[in-house]
């Protein structure tokens, strides 16, 4: 089996960094220094989706899914509970309580209205945005948050390992909450074309085109297909674990549809990382259950009771977001729905 800290050495060796690294290590060691003296739990909250480029020049690429809805809520909970919080993101997916009033379908502006020359919120949404503009003015007024943004799972990695090295001097008061969600596949720097892969052969990009790659394109079409041969992202989870922040607390995510093998996956993961928790949800229910898997619990399954499973005022239904005061816990298997 190919040693994690060598496909770790070989990762980075390989895939450039992102134009804005050095600008968010700047912000992150000083945020992170500045809560740290003052004695604050720091937490690292991943959300959204990476993406695979296929081409240097990207214009096409593999996505995953995830909306940010997890990560944002997430972090707004976190907030509250007085952590500083560094939200590390896939570029316009949900923010923190910006969340409440964008991705719905319907626009900002049908919260407003006009009053005498003036923009107003309408009667209706007064209290429920004033509630959300005061958390969200005391966090900027504290300097809890950090957004950072990534695309990419390379641009993604890099962040990481930059922010959870400066979070390690914090020990146990840095958390990990990675929530995001990541490509296990990806197209290798020195195997990416430069430009748009055409599916007109005439136009298919030669040889030459690809010189500064010594290996065959991962991506290329034969004939009217597109073949895509992908290769394997190193498991950046051990390295999290033993070498970039061995003290922190680690919680991951797993997300899996097939029911039957989403405790059996997440047990998995507890086992062979060796973190404190692995948090499991299925595509189709995860707005409303999730199963916690660890060492100290076993396995541990937490519900948004159904008659709270209506949408919120913000059109999006969320386990974090109802589940605080009223989820039941149980140990009973998932629905199979
Ligand atoms: O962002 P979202 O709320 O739509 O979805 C959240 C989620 C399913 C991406 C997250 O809960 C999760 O499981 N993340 C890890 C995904 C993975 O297994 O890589």
């Amino acid at each position: 089996m190919a040693d994690p800290q060598q496909a770790e050495r070989d990762y980075f060796a390989n895939e450039p960094p992102p134009k804005d690294l050095q600008a968010n290590v700047t912000l992150a060691r000083e945020f992170i220094h500045r809560h740290d003296a003052a004695g604050r739990r720091l937490v690292l909250v991943t959300s959204g989706g990476t993406t695979v480029p296929l081409e240097t020049q990207t214009v096409r690429y593999i996505d995953n899914f995830s909306a940010g809805t997890r990560g944002a809520t997430s972090a707004e909970f976190f907030l509250r509970q007085g952590y500083a919080v560094v939200f590390l993101h896939r570029q316009f997916s949900l923010l923190p309580y910006s969340r409440h009033y964008s991705h719905n379908t319907r626009s900002f502006l049908d919260y407003m209205r006009e009053e005498n020359g003036r923009v107003v919120v309408d009667g209706q949404h007064q209290s429920d945005m004033l509630d959300v503009l005061r958390q969200y003015t005391q966090v900027k007024r504290e300097g809890r948050l950090l957004i950072l943004s990534f695309v990419t799972i390379t641009e993604y990695l890099w962040d990481l390992r930059e922010v959870a090295q400066l979070m390690r001097p914090l020990g146990p008061r840095a958390m990990f909450y990675l929530a995001a969600a990541v490509s296990d596949f990806f197209v290798p720097s020195d195997r990416m074309v430069e430009h748009k892969i055409q599916s007109n052969e005439e136009f298919s990009q030669t040889a030459d085109s690809t010189e500064s790659t010594e290996r065959a394109p991962a991506a290329r079409t034969e004939g009217r297909k597109l073949v895509i041969d992908l290769e394997p992202v190193p498991k950046f989870l051990k390295q999290l674990v033993d070498g970039w922040a061995p003290d922190g607390i680690i919680v991951s995510f797993k997300l899996e549809t097939d029911p039957s093998i989403l405790v059996k996956k997440a047990r998995y993961a507890l086992n062979k990382y060796s973190h404190h928790l692995v948090i499991g949800n299925l595509l189709s229910t995860r707005k409303w259950e999730v199963v916690f898997v660890s060492k100290l619990e076993g396995e541990k399954w937490i519900r948004v009771p159904e008659h709270r499973r209506t949408k919120s005022f913000s059109g999006v239904p969320s386990l974090v977001g109802s589940a605080d005061a009223s989820a039941r816990q149980d140990h009973t298997e998932p629905s199979q729905s």
